[in-house]
């Protein structure tokens, strides 16, 4: 079966207009497109660095707020700089793009600009006519781009399930810490407060964060973790977003040897996301990871949900987050209890990571990074 076609959405700087560009994501996802969402009042430099990162074919980019000659020009000619000119850039913006604008735009290298009227069919009929061919890629010297393009190579192994080397697990440089949890507990924006942390306690920390969005095999999904991302938005922080491509369970089938690859790359944390799991999930099994973190939300239901969640009797951190709700009080006591039948030492920690410099993302941070395995 054909892989999906990855491309990377994103709105400009100064400019929070992006009803249009949820809509589109949403019709190239029904045309079996991977998208990875960027979201809005972005930089081109942050656009640049996640389309490298993502391994994308193309740059979808929706301006309504007059910029757009310069700004699309800057990405084509960041995206040349990092030797990526293989990325290709499109878009639109109603009619705040004239077709004078487009002709110049086109001049500087934009593949193709989408002007008001234009039906959704026809956008995503462009993307697989012209992003749908894979181009002949010459590895380039660029970290970055090296990593990413292994990534794609191992997630098209997986895919047609072929034998791939997977570094020994045992031997691995980077410390793996994994968080999952049911969806909208909020671990995107925990992992992006843990990211800020590691990056400001030292300068040259690296991390690699392996985030995973749900997708049915062979057709497209939203990725859409980096648009909740601020502080991952960094030079420092390598970002891949999967889909599980038709896997239950929370990871992909090429997880294990992204992992593996990432783990081997010269990150001090390898940070893997799951997708939103249910309570029979168990997705960190045979040492994929070196820690795990469980992200509940209070909003579990009743004290009896809890004997279901497996996750639970093997975690090695707890996290209530969102405990600024009213009935958190009640399920940290009830969790904690929960917890005593396990006779293991695991710990639990009450977070507001919505919440800038919240003590308890603090105390998270310090638990992660006491012992560096
Ligand atoms: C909806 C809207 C809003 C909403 C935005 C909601 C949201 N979350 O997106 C609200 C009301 C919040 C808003 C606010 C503002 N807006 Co406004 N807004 C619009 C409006 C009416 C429609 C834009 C839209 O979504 N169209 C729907 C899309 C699907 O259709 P389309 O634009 O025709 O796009 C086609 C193609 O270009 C293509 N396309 C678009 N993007 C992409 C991307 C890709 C990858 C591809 C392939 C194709 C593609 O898809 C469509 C196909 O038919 C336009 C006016 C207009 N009629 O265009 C003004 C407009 C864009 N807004 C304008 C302004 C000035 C503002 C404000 C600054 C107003 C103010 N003073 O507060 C604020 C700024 C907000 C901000 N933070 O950026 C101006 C911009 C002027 C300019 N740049 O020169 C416009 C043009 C109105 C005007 N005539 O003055 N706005």
């Amino acid at each position: 079966m054909a892989l999906p076609i990855r491309i990377l959405t994103a709105v400009p700087i100064c400019d929070g207009h992006d009803s249009a560009i949820n809509t589109i994501n949403l019709e190239f996802i029904r045309h079996g497109i991977e998208v990875v969402y960027l979201g809005f009042h972005r930089y081109v430099s942050d656009i640049v660095r996640a389309a490298i990162q993502e391994d994308v074919a193309a740059i979808g980019i929706s301006s309504y707020n007059g910029g757009h000659i310069d700004f699309f020009a800057d990405v084509v000619s960041q995206l040349k700089k990092k030797g990526a000119n293989d990325i290709a850039v499109f878009g639109g913006g109603g009619g705040t793009i004239t077709h004078d604008d487009a002709r110049q735009m086109k001049h500087k290298g934009v593949d193709e600009i989408f002007f008001a009227g234009t039906s959704l069919t026809e956008m995503a009929e462009y993307v697989k006519k012209h992003y749908g061919k894979k181009k002949k890629r010459r590895m380039k010297s660029k970290p970055d781009l090296v990593l990413a393009r292994k990534l794609t190579e191992l997630e098209e192994a997986a895919g047609k399930k072929a034998k791939h080397r997977t570094p020994n697990s045992e031997h691995r440089t980077s410390k793996v810490i994994g968080f999952t949890g049911p969806g909208g507990a909020g671990k995107t924006t925990l992992i992006d407060e843990l990211v800020l942390r590691f990056l400001q306690r030292d300068r040259k920390t690296r991390i690699a964060v392996l985030s995973h969005d749900p997708s049915v095999i062979g057709e497209g999904a939203l990725l859409g973790d980096r648009a909740t991302m601020i502080n991952s938005q960094d030079d420092r922080v390598f970002m891949r977003s999967m889909a599980t491509r038709g896997q239950a369970g929370g990871l992909s089938p090429a997880t294990e040897s992204c992992l593996a690859l990432l783990a081997h790359s010269g990150f001090d944390y390898v940070i893997i996301e799951t997708v939103g799991t249910g309570q029979e999930a168990l997705p960190f099994r045979n040492k994929l990871v070196d820690q795990t973190v469980l992200v509940m939300n209070p909003d579990y239901g009743a004290r009896l949900q809890l004997q279901k969640i497996v996750m639970l009797d093997v975690a090695d951190i707890v996290v209530v987050n969102k405990t600024d709700l009213e009935r958190a009080k009640a399920a940290l006591s009830e969790i904690q209890q929960r917890l005593t039948q396990n006779k293991r030492k695991q710990e639990i920690v009450a977070t507001v990571a919505k919440r800038h410099r919240d003590p308890g993302v603090d105390e998270l941070f310090e638990l992660i990074t006491k012992e560096n395995t």
